[in-house]
């Protein structure tokens, strides 16, 4: 019997993306996206990796869903890759590419696995990036019609969809940080990308009205648990309120509120495009829930030299290999302030741990107790969140396999399934043996 037991229909699933795990990015006449046209460029991803086989995932999918269905999964979270369906960002369908999605979902149904997909995991068609990407209005538009047109193939068996993973990730790393593709650095091409994804959100989920297709639409932000290094400060405390609506509530302010948070104004000032009848109407077009990535805190101070007049700091604990603080705690919070902000259900759409240098040991086994020791306290804190009132309604776990880690390349493994990827054998961990009791007994 579980101590900590879950209601029951709670959807018990892992977390992938295209680029991460598919490979094969030209196959079948798909275009280049800007990952690939990114991690092609010398000197963007540690030690030169790129996604061209990564998990192989395009060619050994049945085996992929074959495990799967062996852990027990209910639901598998995957995004689909515009340039496969659209290889130059528009036009007609390329059916090949489509025909991937259509197997890989039938695949899933059969095993029994609820399909959860993701229309956009930062892999924007190349073609358009060179028509000015997420800067340029007519991207949106754009990704209505591709929206429209992965609706049409597969809305009849997929009920769970999300727009957007992490925007405030992409468009910040990709626009004003530049560590991302398309490794753009100015502060105004992001905010002015950030305003378009809003709109390409509020278009594809109109779409998805209009056609009055079952199921449910919302969109996945990437979440800290931001906190006042002293909570007796009323200057950090108002710091971390800060650094929090940059992060976690830049993009759901406009979709549940019609507006951007206050501190946006105040930083960015007149760069921070105006949000006009029209814009409002459409960035509030209802959605069904919020899809919540939540893997570490921030402790921030007040500091009036910083961005947003804040500063991080570091806090004495464990981290893992991504130098994230292993904080449990920060997910409960973070749980319990989307609910009492914004009043929707939730999933939690990521979650995990990632450890370098995981090897398959003498009997076989790879012992990733790190890893387990993470996920069930995470998972002790949504059953805290859930006892304290949230609406929480699922949990997908980042993720099924070591997959490539963006500019860290393959070295951060966050699997609970080893990926070689000499060989491409896969050897479910350790915490891949305890999440499968996880979801039979639907408890911890
Ligand atoms: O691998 C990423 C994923 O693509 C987006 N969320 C965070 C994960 C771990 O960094």
């Amino acid at each position: 019997m579980p101590v900590l037991r879950f209601p029951d229909g709670f959807l018990w699933g892992t977390a992938s993306a295209a680029y991460q795990i598919e490979g094969s990015p030209l196959a079948d006449g798909a275009g280049a996206s800007i990952w690939h046209e990114f991690a092609h460029r010398s000197g963007t991803i540690a030690a030169g990796d790129n996604g061209d086989v990564a998990c192989d995932h395009y060619r050994r999918y049945r085996q992929d869903v074959a495990l799967m269905r062996e852990l027990g999964l209910g639901a598998y979270r995957f995004s689909i890759a515009w340039p496969r369906l659209f290889p130059s960002g528009s036009g007609r369908v390329n059916a090949a590419g489509l025909a991937f999605y259509d197997r890989l979902v039938d695949a899933l149904l059969e095993a029994g696995i609820a399909p959860m997909a993701t229309l956009y995991h930062w892999d924007l068609p190349q073609a358009l990036e060179e028509q000015g990407g997420w800067t340029c209005p007519d991207t949106a538009d754009r990704f209505a019609d591709y929206a429209d047109g992965v609706f049409a193939a597969l809305a009849d068996r997929v009920r769970l969809w999300i727009t957007f993973n992490e925007p405030c990730m992409f468009t910040w790393m990709g626009y004003a940080v530049g560590a991302h593709a398309p490794g753009r650095s100015e502060f105004a091409q992001a905010l002015r990308a950030a305003h378009n994804v809003l709109r390409a959100h509020g278009y594809a989920v109109r779409r998805f009205r209009a056609r009055r297709h079952a199921g449910t639409i919302g969109i996945t932000l990437s979440v800290q648990a931001h906190v006042p290094a002293n909570a007796d400060d009323p200057d950090d405390v108002a710091a971390a309120a800060r650094s929090r609506a940059f992060n976690n509530e830049w993009f759901v302010d406009p979709i549940v509120f019609g507006t951007y948070p206050a501190a946006l104004r105040d930083q960015f000032g007149d760069l921070l495009p105006d949000i006009d009848e029209a814009d409002r109407a459409l960035f509030q077009t209802p959605v069904d829930f919020l899809g919540v990535n939540y893997y570490t805190r921030t402790i921030v101070h007040a500091d009036p030299s910083g961005f947003f007049e804040a500063r991080a700091c570091r806090a004495i604990g464990q981290y893992t290999a991504m130098d994230w603080e292993v904080y449990p705690a920060g997910l409960w919070l973070v749980l319990k302030q989307f609910h009492e902000r914004y009043g929707l259900p939730l999933y939690v759409t990521e979650n995990g741990a990632g450890f370098e240098d995981e090897t398959v040991g003498p009997h076989g086994r790879v012992e990733d107790v790190d890893r387990l020791r993470y996920l069930q306290s995470h998972l002790e804190m949504c059953h805290r969140a859930i006892a304290d009132g949230v609406d929480l309604r699922g949990y997908l776990l980042w993720s099924l396999m070591d997959n490539f880690e963006w500019s860290f390349g393959f070295a951060k493994r966050f699997g609970i399934v080893r990926c070689d990827f000499q060989t491409q054998q896969r050897t479910p961990k350790l915490s891949a043996l305890w999440y499968r009791r996880v979801i039979e007994e639907n408890g911890i």
